[in-house]
């Protein structure tokens, strides 16, 4: 059926590699992501559809974390400032990004206190008090709630947040083995949710001294590339060692009756996941979902031909009860919009798959599924309908995913000059990959000139790659280190 001359303003059409910046903000208004229009910055409203999927994500997170060990626990939102400053690397680090509280009513507080820009400092003072000896260990929780970050960059919705949804994990551990491996097991589940569900992909990178979590020993993270070229942190994971366990006196007895501190971890992803996902997936008619995240797997749109309305309206009742006992989730525009602007409009919100119920199909008791992202048309038997959905599903899923794990691969580009470096940086974005001398304290010197020369920064390096004896540093002409990735970063 041809969409209406009126229906055509009711597309949505922006080139998404050409504009990313005005897809982006546009789709978010559109597909009710994200409201921006509440007047206090940094603080939009999370929508039903967006905030659908954010709790999808939390959802299959918190299940890992269940078969971790990791235990969902609530702390306060308001930190006493005494807590805030008993790490001095992480009070330096997080002071610039506090919002205090000083007044209750009219009186003035006698001690302010932190809207939480993180809860290290909450949990650990309670740490120090529930951790006494080694059977107390591992000691592993987390919790879903919100931090607020006095974010002075320009805030953008998802992405750079003042109050930031979020799920946090915190873990005390006897060794220093069994934190690193608390981490690798968060990696995995992490990465299960990101690959496997989202079909989001990054690179993993250690980050430079200067540049890790505050009050860290050492900083992992997942940067993933969005379609601008600029790179965005979504995954946090911080090996702590025993510093936070010093600052705050958790420490416990060994078998052998000795004194130790704890060895702690702590890792955190926010909405920035969701940020990721549309990002990648979306293309210029607007979003497409991932199932597991999606609030309606498929859309059913009875046609409505004159004198055959009721008879479409009603098989599409019934698919609707069909589907929704077979636990698909499914929503039935039944609305009296033309068919062409219902098909812009779900085409937008990334439903993906659109179930078109018209009087011939009634009459070949069939359907039409059409996919998202890729418009194919299915005719469907409606006895194998609930399969065929699924199956379905599951391809537009695995279809998504090779796209973008493709996209994410060839978004590193090795340089052997600062040139070269600069041509990446400029024309596609991504990661320049170059041989570099240190990511100690002293090579913060090289990156100078890397920001000055190429506008653009090191992200870090990947731990478990080597490189070639021999190679020298691309700025300073010391030998290399490392692989390090250079790109511009939200
Ligand atoms: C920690 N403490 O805090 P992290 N808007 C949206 N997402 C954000 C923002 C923001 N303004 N800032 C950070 N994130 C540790 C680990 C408890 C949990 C996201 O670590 O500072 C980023 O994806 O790395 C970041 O990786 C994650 O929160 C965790 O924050």
């Amino acid at each position: 059926m041809m969409p209406s001359k009126d229906a055509k303003k009711e597309t949505f059409y922006i080139d998404k590699d050409k504009q990313f910046n005005r897809w982006y903000e546009r789709v978010l208004i559109e597909a009710d992501i994200m409201d921006k229009r509440y007047p206090i910055k940094g603080m939009p409203i999370f929508s039903a559809y967006g905030y659908h999927m954010h709790n999808a994500m939390m959802k299959i997170l918190e299940k890992e974390w269940d078969k971790l060990g990791i235990d969902k626990v609530q702390f306060p939102i308001l930190i006493p400032e005494l807590y805030l400053k008993r790490e001095a690397q992480h009070l330096a680090g997080f002071s610039p990004e506090v919002f205090w509280v000083t007044e209750g009513g009219s009186k003035s507080l006698e001690a302010k206190s932190a809207l939480r820009p993180t809860s290290e400092t909450a949990i650990y003072s309670m740490f120090s008090l529930w951790v006494r000896s080694f059977r107390d260990l591992p000691l592993k929780v987390h919790q879903t709630c919100c931090v607020y970050r006095y974010e002075t960059k320009d805030t953008l919705p998802l992405i750079r947040a003042r109050e930031i949804y979020w799920n946090e994990g915190h873990t005390c551990h006897a060794t220093r083995e069994d934190a690193l491996q608390m981490l690798e097991n968060a990696w995995a589940s992490y990465l299960y949710l990101l690959n496997e569900h989202l079909g989001v992909y990054g690179k993993r990178l250690r980050r430079p001294e200067w540049d890790k979590f505050a009050g860290a020993e050492h900083t992992d993270v997942l940067d993933c590339v969005l379609p601008s070229g600029k790179v965005l942190q979504s995954v946090g994971a911080h090996y702590l060692g025993q510093i936070f366990a010093k600052s705050f006196d958790i420490h416990f007895l060994t078998d052998k009756n000795t004194n130790e501190h704890a060895y702690m971890t702590c890792f955190g992803v926010s909405t920035r996941m969701l940020a990721s996902c549309l990002a990648t997936h979306g293309d210029n008619k607007g979003l497409i979902l991932p199932s597991s995240i999606a609030k309606y797997q498929v859309v059913i749109v009875p046609l409505l031909y004159k004198g055959k309305e009721e008879m479409c309206v009603e098989a599409g009742k019934k698919w609707k009860s069909t589907l929704t006992a077979a636990n698909i989730p499914c929503y039935l525009d039944d609305s009296e919009k033309n068919p062409g602007e219902k098909y812009y409009y779900w085409e937008m919100k990334g439903v993906p798959i659109r179930m078109e119920v018209g009087p011939r199909d009634v009459e070949n008791d069939q359907v039409c599924l059409v996919r998202r992202d890729t418009s194919e048309k299915h005719f469907e038997p409606s006895e194998t309908v609930i399969a065929k959905i699924r199956s379905l599903l599951s391809n537009i899923d695995n279809n998504l995913r090779q796209k973008a794990k493709t996209k994410a691969d060839s978004y590193v580009v090795t340089c052997k000059t600062l040139e070269e470096v600069i041509k990446v940086i400029e024309t596609r974005g991504g990661f320049a990959r170059i041989p570099y001398f240190s990511f100690d304290l002293d090579g913060k010197e090289g990156e100078k000139i890397i920001q000055e020369k190429t506008n653009a920064e090191i992200r870090g390096y990947d731990p478990t790659e080597t490189i070639e004896p021999g190679m020298t540093c691309l700025v300073t002409g010391k030998p290399a280190k490392h692989w390090a990735y250079v790109a511009k970063s939200y």
